[in-house]
Formats: C-alpha cells, sequence, structure tokens
C-alpha cells in the first residue's frame, strides 16, 4: 500500500474528522510522500479534484466511522470518480469493514483501498509541518512526537494491544516499542511540543521518561499526554516520579 504513496506525484491529504492537532499520521505521510518526489497537500474532501492521483484519508476514533465515510463519498463527488482513495488510521485498522459496508459499498467510486496496521517507516518519519495544516489558537506553535507502540498490558477494553502487536518486532523491550528517533521530532522551530505516548510511566531505556533530567535535555517545554499507565503490574508511579509527572505542564 505504501507503494501507492510512493508512486503518486500529486496527494491529497484528507482529515474528515477534525481537532486542534496536527493530523499527525497524515504530516507523517507528507514527508514521506516528499521524499519520494512528489508533493502533498491538506485539503476538505470536497477539495480533492482530478488534479490530485491521490487521496489519503487518516481515520482515528471508530465512533466517527459515518464521518469518514461521508468524506469518501465526496472525494468520490469532487474528483469525479477519478481519484483513488487510500484510507489508513486506528478506524481502518479495528473496522476493518469501513469500506465495504454492504449496500454502501457500492458508493465508493473508484474502489477506496485500506491500510491497516502501523508502519515502522512512516513511524520514523518526521511530521511535515511546512503544509499548512489550518491550526489555529496556538496549536501551530507545537510540535508533535508519537513516541511508543504496544503496550505489556491487555486491558480487555482497550484497543491498543490488538492494534500494536510488537511481539517479535525488532527492538521491542517488554512488548513496547520506542521510536529510536523520538528526539528527532521534537522540532527546534516550534516552541512547544507534544508527546503522544501510551508508556510513559513504563520506562523502559531509552524511553522519553518526564523525568527532569530528561527535561533538561528537551530545549522545549514538553506537554505530556498519557494515554494509559502502560505498567506491567499497573500501580500508581513512585512518589519521586509522580511529582516530576506533576510538575509537567499537561493539556486535554
Ligand atoms: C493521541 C491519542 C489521542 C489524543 C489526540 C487524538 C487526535 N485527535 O489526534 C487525545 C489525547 C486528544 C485523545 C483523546 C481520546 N482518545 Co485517543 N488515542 C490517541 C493514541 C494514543 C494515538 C493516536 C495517534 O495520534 N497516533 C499517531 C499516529 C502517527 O499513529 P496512527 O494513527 O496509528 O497512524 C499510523 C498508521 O495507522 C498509519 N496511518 C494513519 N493514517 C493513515 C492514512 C493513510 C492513507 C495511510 C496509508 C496510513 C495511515 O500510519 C501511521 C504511522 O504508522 C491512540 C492509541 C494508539 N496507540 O493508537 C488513542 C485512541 C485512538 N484513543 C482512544 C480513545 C478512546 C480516546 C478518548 C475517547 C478517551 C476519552 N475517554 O476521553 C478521547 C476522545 C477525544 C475525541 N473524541 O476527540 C482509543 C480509540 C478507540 C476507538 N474505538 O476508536 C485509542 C485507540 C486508545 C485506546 N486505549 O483504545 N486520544
Ligand atoms: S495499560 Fe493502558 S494502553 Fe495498555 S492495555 Fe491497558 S488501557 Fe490500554
Amino acid at each position: 500500500m505504501l507503494d501507492m504513496l510512493s508512486k503518486a506525484r500529486r496527494v491529497a491529504l484528507v482529515e474528515s474528522s477534525r481537532g486542534q492537532y496536527v493530523p499527525i499520521g497524515l504530516a507523517k505521510i507528507a514527508a514521506f510522500v516528499r521524499r519520494n518526489g512528489g508533493t502533498a497537500e491538506f485539503v476538505p474532501p470536497s477539495g480533492v479534484g482530478r488534479a490530485f492521483d491521490l487521496a489519503a484519508v487518516s481515520t482515528l476514533f471508530t465512533y466517527d466511522a459515518d464521518a469518514y465515510r461521508k468524506a469518501i463519498r465526496a472525494i468520490g463527488a469532487a474528483s469525479d470518480g477519478g481519484t483513488p482513495v487510500l484510507v489508513g488510521g486506528v478506524c481502518t485498522s479495528l473496522s476493518p469493514g469501513l469500506l465495504d459496508q454492504g449496500e454502501e459499498a457500492s458508493m465508493f467510486q473508484p474502489p477506496a483501498f485500506a491500510f491497516q496496521g502501523f508502519s515502522r517507516e512512516l513511524d520514523l518519519c518526521v511530521p511535515d509541518y511546512s503544509v499548512d495544516w489550518g491550526q489555529r489558537d496556538g496549536w501551530e506553535r507545537y510540535s508533535y512526537a508519537f513516541t511508543s507502540r504496544g503496550c505489556p498490558n491487555h486491558c480487555g477494553y482497550c484497543a491498543v494491544p490488538r492494534l500494536e502487536r510488537t511481539a517479535g518486532l525488532q527492538g521491542a523491550v517488554g512488548g513496547i516499542l520506542v521510536n529510536p528517533n523520538w528526539r528527532e521530532h521534537i522540532v527546534p522551530d516550534r516552541r512547544t511540543c507534544v508527546i503522544l505516548d501510551n508508556n510513559i510511566t513504563a520506562a523502559p531505556p531509552r524511553h522519553p521518561r518526564p523525568s527532569l533530567r530528561q527535561r533538561r535535555n528537551i530545549p522545549q517545554r514538553p506537554h505530556v499526554l498519557p494515554q494509559g499507565a502502560g505498567r506491567r503490574k499497573p500501580a500508581p508511579p513512585k512518589p519521586r516520579k509522580a511529582r516530576g509527572l506533576a510538575r509537567l505542564p499537561a493539556r486535554p
């Protein structure tokens, strides 16, 4: 599937349900496309004309699936069925039926292709901030570092162990795969960084632990968004670590 991205010359990047953040998956795709000699633009679904030779659509929450289908339909209408659509992201991985919903299957003209799981190659790409992501209200001052995959716990209600199977992957320790280049993802010309991490308290070696010592090594002011405890034996962090965590500014 990544072949489609590397061969495309002009790629439309579409995020069908908008948040304040840079759409990190798409920003990595933009970097990947550029590295392969193509160009990428962030456009609404209705802006995907036939001039684009590929539309890359990212999905996230499964409860937004209707919005994703609507976006794909809109791309079909805007490009008169002429621009192939490649869909990826969390929702596409968790709901393989997203593109094949019974009677709705025929609405995708041309057919859309689904990329499932995660890509280590894309994960290593530093998000491309030269694209106009339409960010406002200060969010354009942040860089985004998604620092680890997997989780040593298998809480029944959580999608992460299903999404990010790290067993057998080179570099994975205790079920956690740390992006070895995470520091490069904190770019110097953005004042603040958001660190997105499921395993912020699991602290394997080389992990961006929010200890004060590590913090001194990060020039920007980090905002840490822990998504879960990520401990093999779930336990609250030790008091010293808890004090360190408490000092870090966090925002939802
Ligand atoms: C960051 C994050 C957040 C952030 C930001 C979300 C955002 N809008 O960007 C915040 C903190 C806001 C958040 C909030 C919530 N989250 Co959240 N979050 C995540 C997290 C940790 C990472 C997602 C991410 O940005 N990854 C970084 C990108 C680079 O990785 P990626 O999306 O996997 O993309 C890769 C591939 O999929 C692929 N790819 C992606 N797009 C595309 C497109 C194409 C064309 C191709 C080819 C490939 C491709 O390439 C990438 C590189 O490998 C995931 C867990 C996880 N580990 O995935 C949970 C997760 C998505 N969140 C989840 C939940 C439940 C929530 C909340 C509801 C929690 C709550 N109770 O409040 C809220 C909802 C907020 C809302 N409605 O807006 C669940 C969703 C479950 C579901 N059924 O959908 C997840 C899966 C966690 C879990 N424990 O199960 N979240
Ligand atoms: S510890 Fe957190 S990320 Fe890991 S499986 Fe449980 S809820 Fe999911």
